[in-house]
């Protein structure tokens, strides 16, 4: 399988994490892409290329041009106000007050950002559009005819919403692309994400589609973040109504019921009958993750990723999450090769 992989990821440096009320060094880190792309050398998964550069408006096809705009000035703005630490958002247009952009960086940090633990630092940008770039370059093999590639993206994007960052996500590069597969032609795409956190970027993204199914297996949101999106009765609208589907599971979940969601969830896709998959490959639903709640084994990531092979469909991997940083590269690299196998 090819992988597509970028130096810049090493840009997206932040040195802090708003994490329990204390401002951490980030569990997403550059640490977690080196040890992925050494796990792809080491198996011998494929060829290794660097991304080509794709025209911005790839991506303003799901994102707003004014939140991308605000991604690319933010870091400059918030220096320009003199401010000695990374630019954290602190104050949202909470119930009840005006959705109008401010024009100063503290308002426009709180209305584009959907949480406060990630802070946007000096080469985020840089980093999060040569992510983008990644996940369309692993696009356009598939659409050149290979049956999979693996988009090691850094930063990661399901959290990513039209106009919201946050979760460590800044661009959305699995709704990117699979509006990429809709845009080259294909009636039907699935996006399947299997990181432990619900991706509400994704569903926002889509959730009055029908060309694309939605699926997510994601801690619950009464106990996990995003806290507030995720739930199992939250099933489209609109033409998209029937066309979202979220595996909500509590704390503790194993494989056994883990698994079990995902055969309901493939044969959904079955169904749907897409002309591409899509996975949101996080794995952060590692027994060990520092930051999650769910206890899949690094065995079970390879017995699932036989269980995604037998969908038989055109398949692109797109890295999310995953912050046991020591066992990250076997994790991820044991789903392709559990696919490959399949
Ligand atoms: N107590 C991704 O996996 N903070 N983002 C969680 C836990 C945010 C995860 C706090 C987690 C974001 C791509
Ligand atoms: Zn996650």
């Amino acid at each position: 399988m090819l992988t597509v992989f970028s130096e810049k990821h090493a840009l997206r440096d932040s040195k802090t994490e708003l994490f329990g009320g204390e401002l951490v060094a980030p569990f997403e880190c550059p640490a977690r892409a080196e040890h992925i792309l050494e796990r792809v050398r080491e198996v011998k998964l494929g060829n290794i290329i660097a991304p080509a550069q794709f025209a911005i408006e790839h991506v303003t096809r799901i994102h707003d041009a004014d939140f991308i705009r605000f991604l690319e000035t933010c870091w400059s703005e918030w220096s320009a106000e003199g401010y000695h630490g990374e630019a954290i958002a602190t104050c949202w247009p909470a119930r009840g007050m005006q959705l109008r952009i401010p024009d100063q960086i503290d308002g426009k940090l709180g209305y584009y950002a959907l949480a406060a633990e990630t802070a946007i630092c000096n080469g985020t940008w840089e980093a999060a559009r040569a992510s983008v770039d990644v996940a369309l370059t692993a696009q356009a093999a598939l659409r050149d005819g290979a049956g999979a590639a693996f988009a090691l993206c850094r930063p990661p994007g399901h959290h990513a919403a039209a106009d919201m960052f946050g979760g460590y996500c800044f661009i959305n590069n699995a709704a990117v692309a699979t509006q990429a597969f809709i845009d080259q032609g294909a009636a039907r795409v699935a996006l399947l994400d299997v990181d432990f956190h619900h991706g509400n970027g994704s569903q926002a993204i889509f959730y009055d589609r029908s060309d694309v199914m939605f699926v997510s297996l994601h801690g619950d949101p009464r106990e996990a973040f995003p806290h507030f999106l995720g739930y199992a009765d939250e099933t489209g609208e609109g033409d998209g109504k029937g066309f979202n589907h979220n595996y909500p599971m509590g704390p503790g979940t194993g494989y056994s019921t883990w698994g079990e969601a995902l055969a309901d969830a493939c044969r959904k896709i079955g169904r749907y009958a897409p002309d591409a998959l899509v996975i949101s490959l996080g794995v952060d639903t590692f027994e060990h993750d520092p930051i999650s709640f769910f206890k899949l084994t690094s065995d079970d990531f390879k017995r699932y990723g036989a269980t995604i092979a037998a969908l038989n469909l055109p398949t692109l991997f797109v890295m999310e999450g995953g912050y046991a940083v020591a066992e990250i590269g076997t994790n991820a690299v044991n789903v392709l090769e559990g696919y490959e196998a399949g």
